[in-house]
Order: C-alpha cells, then sequence, then structure tokens
C-alpha cells in the first residue's frame, strides 16, 4: 500500500506499540512546515506539465540517435509512448512529493517497469537522462527547495529504472 509522510511514521510508531518518538516528530513537524511549499509546486507544475516534459525532451534526447530510424524513439507511435513515460513521471514524483513519500512510486511506477523496458529495447540510460533533464526544468519553474524535493522522487525512479 503507498502511504506518506504521516502514516509513515504512524505504522512504525505502532508496530512497537509506541507514541511517536523525537525523531519521528522532527519528521512530521518537516513534513508540516513544507506542506505550503509543496502544494504551490504541485500546481505549478500541473499548470506547466506539457511544457515541462517537451523542454526535457529537447535537451535530452532530440536530434539524438534515438529520435532517428533505428531508435527507440524513432515513429510517431514511439516517440508519443515516450511522452506519455515521462509525463507519468513527472505526475507521479508530484504524488510522491506531495504524500513526502516514494512509496507510490514502487507501487504503481517502478513495479516491472524494468523488465518492460528491457524486454520492449527502451533504452534505461537514455531515459534516465530525460527523468534529469525533468528534474532541471522543474527545478527552474518552481524554484530551488521544491525543485530539491521533487528532485528526491525523480532520482528515486531514476534509481528505480537503473
Ligand atoms: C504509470 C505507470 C506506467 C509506466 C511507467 C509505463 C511505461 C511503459 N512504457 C512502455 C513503452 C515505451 N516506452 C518508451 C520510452 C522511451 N523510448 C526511448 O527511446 C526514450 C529514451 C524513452 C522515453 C524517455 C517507448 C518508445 C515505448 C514503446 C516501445 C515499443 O512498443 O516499441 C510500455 C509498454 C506498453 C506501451 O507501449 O504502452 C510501458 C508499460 N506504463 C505504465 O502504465
Amino acid at each position: 500500500m503507498a502511504q506518506d509522510a504521516i502514516t509513515a511514521v504512524i505504522n512504525s510508531a505502532d508496530v512497537q506499540g509506541k507514541y511517536l518518538d523525537t525523531g519521528a516528530l522532527e519528521k512530521l513537524k518537516a513534513y508540516f512546515a513544507t506542506g505550503e511549499l509543496r502544494v504551490r509546486a504541485a500546481t505549478t507544475i500541473s499548470a506547466n506539465a506539457a511544457a515541462i516534459v517537451k523542454e526535457a525532451v529537447a535537451k535530452s534526447l532530440l536530434y539524438s540517435d534515438i529520435t532517428r530510424p533505428g531508435g527507440n524513439m524513432y515513429t510517431t507511435r514511439r516517440y508519443a509512448a515516450c511522452i506519455r513515460d515521462l509525463d507519468y513521471y513527472l505526475r507521479y514524483a508530484t504524488y510522491a512529493m506531495l504524500a513526502g513519500d516514494p512509496s507510490i512510486l514502487d507501487e504503481r511506477v517502478l513495479n516491472g517497469l524494468k523488465e518492460t523496458y528491457n524486454s520492449l529495447g527502451v533504452p534505461v540510460g537514455a531515459t534516465v537522462q530525460a527523468i534529469q533533464a525533468i528534474k532541471e526544468v522543474t527545478a527552474s519553474l518552481v524554484g530551488p527547495d521544491a525543485g530539491k524535493e521533487m528532485g528526491v522522487y525523480l532520482d528515486y525512479i531514476s534509481s528505480g529504472l537503473s
């Protein structure tokens, strides 16, 4: 089950049959203190999602061998599949950033993804480059603090794929 920063600390205290300890309370404090930042960033990202993906693709994949005949993004169908995948990564990273917890990424994005990519010949290295470009473009849009938060979850997807 996907959880968030609150259920994560509650579940771990409950397993031990204890109230939240200082460390757990500090985690919650940090989460609540950044709540508005997260919501504001999610609003900006959702209003600009298509532009973020487009710019990230231009920075990372466009005019490379991947978009030429023989490349995995060649043909309109595969190009569109790639853009759609990047849009998934951005959307789910935004959910995880709001939740303050990466478990939704394990559950809904990374589960079986590497195997799917390998069986279809989707290049993981180039995908990770595009995700890193999304990270840069997003940070330039939402600012360094929220950008860093988003970076945590975009990096989580990158490591999960590698
Ligand atoms: C929400 C969770 C979720 C994810 C993550 C997801 C990914 C996903 N990407 C796929 C394909 C694909 N993914 C890509 C992506 C790329 N090729 C490149 O060269 C680029 C580097 C890269 C984009 C960055 C491509 C081209 C395909 C189609 C491959 C093919 O059918 O030949 C497929 C195979 C089925 C299909 O084509 O739709 C899945 C399941 N599906 C999901 O439901």
